[in-house]
């Protein structure tokens, strides 16, 4: 695998010389600065690069090129977005970068209910609890119908849950949920929240589907001939939130999507964690079916702890079988001839990143040992087969 870790950029307080020295050879990273729905120009990307090159470091994976909330709902200026999103591709094409992460979550990127869930050796993982959010749901926003989305216990805990909560314990929670994650594009207040979930009032999880392929269908020619590939992550959670639609969230949702948009450039952000926070994912089965889409790989493990709860375990602990899964990648890598790009998706806050400004779920210390564990499990599966890296 090629070993890379994500950077937010100059702001990012991990630096490239820290990432140099945690032993990846490549930064994931993307135009920060530049707003969802504006193209990324060339001498601005070319900029970026020159800068992270100057480092010792590559950057061949964009992660993301954000997609604008109206080609997910085909709204208004559907048409001037898509040239937009193809004038960036060709853009970051021209500059050597042919890999390129988005999602098609609608409003949240990644959600999660506490950043700070304290792990038995003091270390710090991110959570998420489906009581929380209807915690946040049913009595903060109290948006219409939403109980028709909660089975009646939870309804009820719910309630008991929120009563006992101080201002300062529900202030929290609202930020957390949607106050916006790393990568995420936007953050939101409660009320701004209750006008952007209302621009999905008519889109359910089929007109969703639709707008998606009709993005694909617009953009992949293109990226065809660009020969850059568009890797799609998965949502994370993998199921639907607020009322709002998500599909890509099992192996049934991505298989459809490559067979209804065959194009070479259609792929795949194989990201374990996302996938894996439901037990009904086969992982390494995943790697093996899914292989030649598979453009970049993000690789964490969730422990599930009951039915919506998990948190993120370290990096070959919890509930995915980390082994296996880096089994199917080598044996995929065999088979095609190629290094795949990886990188450890998040990591705990740990030692010195206790006492530190970082980033929820990107602080160094503990992408550091998932990265390191990683690379030795590889390392370690390669010898066995014989094919030492
Ligand atoms: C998150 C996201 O789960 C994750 O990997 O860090 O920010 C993710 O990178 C984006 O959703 C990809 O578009
Ligand atoms: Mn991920």
């Amino acid at each position: 695998m090629t070993q890379t870790m994500r950077w937010f950029g100059p702001s990012d307080p991990v630096s490239l010389r820290d990432i140099r020295q945690a032993g990846a050879s490549e930064v994931v990273t993307a135009l920060h600065d530049v707003a969802n729905g504006k193209a990324w120009t060339r001498e601005a990307i070319a900029a970026h690069k020159a800068g992270i090159e100057s480092a010792g470091l590559g950057w061949t994976v964009v992660e993301s090129l954000p997609v604008h909330e109206a080609i997910k709902t085909r709204g208004a200026d559907w048409q001037m977005l898509i040239e937009r999103y193809v004038e960036s591709l060709a853009n970051l094409a021209a500059c050597g970068i042919r890999t390129v992460t988005y999602n098609f979550m609608p409003v949240l990127d990644w959600t999660r209910t506490d950043l700070k869930w304290a792990m038995p050796d003091g270390a710090l993982a991110l959570r998420f609890e489906l009581d929380a959010v209807a915690v946040y749901d049913l009595h903060i926003l109290r948006r219409a119908g939403a109980e028709r989305d909660y089975a009646p216990a939870m309804i009820e805990s719910a309630a008991r849950r929120f009563d006992a909560m101080s201002a300062q314990a529900r202030q929290q929670l609202e930020h957390t949920i949607i106050a916006g994650l790393p990568g995420s594009e936007e953050t939101f207040t409660t009320d701004r929240f209750r006008e952007v979930l209302a621009q999905y009032d008519d889109v359910d999880a089929d007109t969703l589907r639709a707008n998606h392929i009709a993005f694909l269908e617009a953009v992949c020619p293109a990226a065809d001939d660009l020969g850059v590939q568009l890797v799609v992550h998965p949502d994370d959670p993998p199921f639907a939130l607020f009322g709002l639609p998500r599909i890509v969230s099992t192996e049934q949702d991505v298989a459809a999507l490559f067979a209804r948009v065959p194009n070479r450039s259609n792929g795949l952000c194989f990201c374990a964690g996302s996938f894996g926070a439901r037990s009904d994912n086969d992982l390494p089965g995943m790697i093996d079916r899914l292989g030649d889409r598979i453009g970049f790989l993000h690789l964490r493990s969730v422990e599930h702890e009951a039915d919506g709860i998990f948190h993120e375990a370290a990096h070959l602990e919890g509930s995915a079988d980390m082994a296996s899964l880096v089994a199917a990648i080598h044996r995929l890598q065999q088979r095609e001839g190629r290094s795949i790009p990886m990188r450890p998706d998040h990591g705990h806050q740990m030692m010195d990143d206790l006492s530190k400004r970082t980033l929820p779920g990107y602080s160094l210390i503990g992408r550091m040992r998932g990265l390191a564990e990683l690379r030795g499990l590889e390392r370690g599966i390669a010898y066995a087969a014989g094919v030492p890296l």
